[in-house]
């Protein structure tokens, strides 16, 4: 039982969304942290100093630099907060751009403020939430993907955030395990999903098997960089009605000419790909590129339901 006077790191850390171990750096790092400490030496943060935290997280979020931030709020004893500066691509702000039809703003920039916290139990909470609300292909085209992309602009503008992508991918793969296989599929054997060789952006392929799952269509998904003989390999021992590829990259997907090679009959064998990867003039003529989860899960599903 907490009965000491003030609240603990924890207790703060959760109101605020942060981590505690957030909280001790900006105490070590910029000097704003708990008036004291209780008799047994642990931190014990007062309403003044939950205020002034507020003021700080606040005009983090609005795009002001940490210790900027920490300044401001140390010498604004009511917890006003600061002023922003325009701080370009750098600052925690995501740059989400225009957003989709359907796409609640306030959901979009909650989940890319969680993302820029690391804060992964508010990442889940909103992801889960959606796919709740919407199912997978909404919360994937109107919350993920906007977040998705303004991160990989800010990485592209300024070389940071590699570690937001890695932690929002695991929450986001995370989240769409979860979506339970279908009772009872309505295709025969399951469908194969698999990225390019070398090719290490799965999320997608990830949002395809929980979107097919929703429909009732069962897959098996081989993950990162699959290697053309082992899909060749699991297309033989499968047999799949349909097979989707993804190419993330032009890197994986500037060359596709090995798609022809992978076996198509008995049974047939509906091959797909997806991404923007791919180059479009050199796609063998056995392959048809689709182009959003949506059309990706219709396609899949004809494979299957056409005589
Ligand atoms: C998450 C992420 C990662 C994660 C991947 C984790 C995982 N398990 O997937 C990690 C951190 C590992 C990673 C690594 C790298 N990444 Co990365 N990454 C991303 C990020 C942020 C999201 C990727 C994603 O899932 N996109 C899917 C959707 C969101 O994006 P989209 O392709 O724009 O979607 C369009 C269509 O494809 C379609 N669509 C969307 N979803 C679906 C689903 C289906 C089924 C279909 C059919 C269509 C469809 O709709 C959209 C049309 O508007 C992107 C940013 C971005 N804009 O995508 C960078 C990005 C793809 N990465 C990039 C790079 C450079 C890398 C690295 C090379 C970085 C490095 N220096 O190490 C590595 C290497 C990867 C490799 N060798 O394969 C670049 C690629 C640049 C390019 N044009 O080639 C991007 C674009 C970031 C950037 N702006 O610079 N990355």
């Amino acid at each position: 039982m907490d009965r000491e006077p003030g609240l603990g790191v924890g207790a703060v850390a959760r109101h605020l969304g942060v981590a505690a171990a957030t909280l001790r750096t900006w105490d070590r790092r910029y000097g704003i942290g708990p008036s004291g400490r209780s008799p047994g030496g642990h931190r014990r943060y007062t309403p003044a100093d939950l205020a002034r935290l507020e003021a700080m997280q606040r005009s983090i979020i609005a795009g002001a630099p940490p210790a900027e931030a920490a300044r401001a709020a140390l010498n604004e004893p009511h917890g006003a907060p600061p002023h922003p500066r325009g701080h370009g691509a750098g600052g925690n702000r995501v740059p989400l751009g225009d957003l989709p039809a359907g796409s609640d703003p306030a959901e979009v920039r909650g989940l890319a403020r969680a993302a820029m916290a690391l804060d992964a139990p508010a990442m889940g909470r909103a992801v889960r939430a959606a796919i709740a609300d919407r199912g997978v292909v909404e919360a994937w085209d109107c919350l993920i993907v906007p977040v998705l992309k303004g991160i990989g602009r800010k990485y592209a503008a300024s070389g940071e955030c590699v570690e937001v992508e890695h932690l929002l991918s695991t929450v986001l793969v995370g989240c769409l395990v979860e979506v339970a296989p279908p009772a009872r599929p309505s295709n025969p054997r399951p469908v194969l999903l698999a990225c390019a060789p070398e090719e290490q952006h799965t999320l997608p392929v990830h949002a395809l098997a929980a979107a097919l799952a929703q429909a009732d269509i069962s897959s098996a998904l081989l993950g990162a960089r699959v290697p053309a003989s082992a899909l060749a390999a699991a297309i033989r021992r499968a047999g799949p009605n349909a097979v989707l590829v993804w190419s993330q990259t032009a890197r994986t997907g500037d060359d596709p000419g090995w798609l022809d090679g992978l076996p198509g009959s008995r049974p047939a064998v509906r091959l797909l790909v997806g991404g923007p990867g791919w180059n479009r003039g050199r796609l063998p003529s056995s392959a048809r590129l689709v182009t959003d989860l949506s059309e990706a899960v219709t396609e899949i599903g004809s494979a299957f339901t056409r005589p």
